[in-house]
């Protein structure tokens, strides 16, 4: 039984303040995680990719060339999940880093291209693999980014994951009442609701999430870090995301 989680950028990070671990909110769940196997952990970039990613205007379809960029957004990703890595560890998860930039890569078409096979290994032999939004070789546009839910939905598919949770700042996608929709099984049911994410974010905020989650074969939970330890034991709180399956 095979889970792919996202913690989401804004999860794991202070969002509003630039290179800042939420320590705390961290600790929680990776205290949630504890014991929990045949897991792969995606996170997403908070305060520490989406600021860097802004200043040198790089997005998922606008690229960059500039070597100092890439190494500045890049290099901002690996401090955050050298923290998540760590954080889990001090909670005896057997966390292990993946760093997409060095084996993922798009076509001009834009399509993502990540061999999972070095993923299915570390699974295999009872790694965590923990893997995060970054940016990835693009041709034709230098390097754009590569956002923690397209990585979720890509290495779902291929593991041919089970259960798929993102676990986010918010309580499941919020209707135009504030209250959790309980199911979405296409994006203009909740067109209205889907508003931009509040802080910088250069991929897509909730209504990107939705968009992409719903290409999935399984269905995807979105629920709050309150959630995480009933999501992994089997539940669905939040919002469930109903996917082709
Ligand atoms: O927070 C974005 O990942 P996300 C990663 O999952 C970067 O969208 C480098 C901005």
């Amino acid at each position: 039984m095979t889970t792919v989680l996202k913690l989401g950028g804004s999860v794991v990070t202070e969002k509003d303040r630039p290179e800042t671990v939420a320590e705390e909110r961290l600790d929680r769940c990776a205290a949630a995680i504890e014991g929990t196997g045949d897991l792969v952990v995606v996170h997403g970039g908070g305060s520490f990719g989406h600021h860097h990613a802004s200043r040198h205007g790089v997005t998922a379809a606008a690229g960059s060339h500039d070597a100092a960029a890439a190494v500045d957004i890049h290099g901002a990703m690996k401090r955050l999940n050298d923290a998540v890595v760590a954080a889990l560890g001090r909670h005896g998860v057997p966390a292990v880093p993946v760093h997409p930039f060095s084996a993922g890569t798009r076509d001009a078409d834009g399509a993502l291209e990540f061999p999972h096979g070095q993923v299915e290994t570390m699974l295999g032999e009872g790694f965590v693999p923990v893997a995060h939004g970054d940016i990835v070789s693009h041709a034709g546009e230098g390097v754009t980014i590569l956002s923690g839910d397209e990585l979720v939905a890509h290495l779902a598919a291929a593991l041919a994951a089970d259960r798929v949770g993102l676990c986010s700042g918010v309580p499941g996608v919020l209707d135009a009442d504030g209250e959790v929709i309980d199911r979405i099984d296409a994006v203009d049911e909740v067109a209205g609701a889907l508003g931009d994410s509040d802080a910088t974010d250069v991929t897509g905020g909730m209504a990107g999430k939705v968009r992409t989650l719903l290409e999935l074969p399984v269905g995807a939970s979105i629920f709050g870090p309150d959630d995480l330890a009933a999501f992994l034991a089997g539940g669905t709180p939040g919002t469930l995301v109903a996917g082709d399956g």
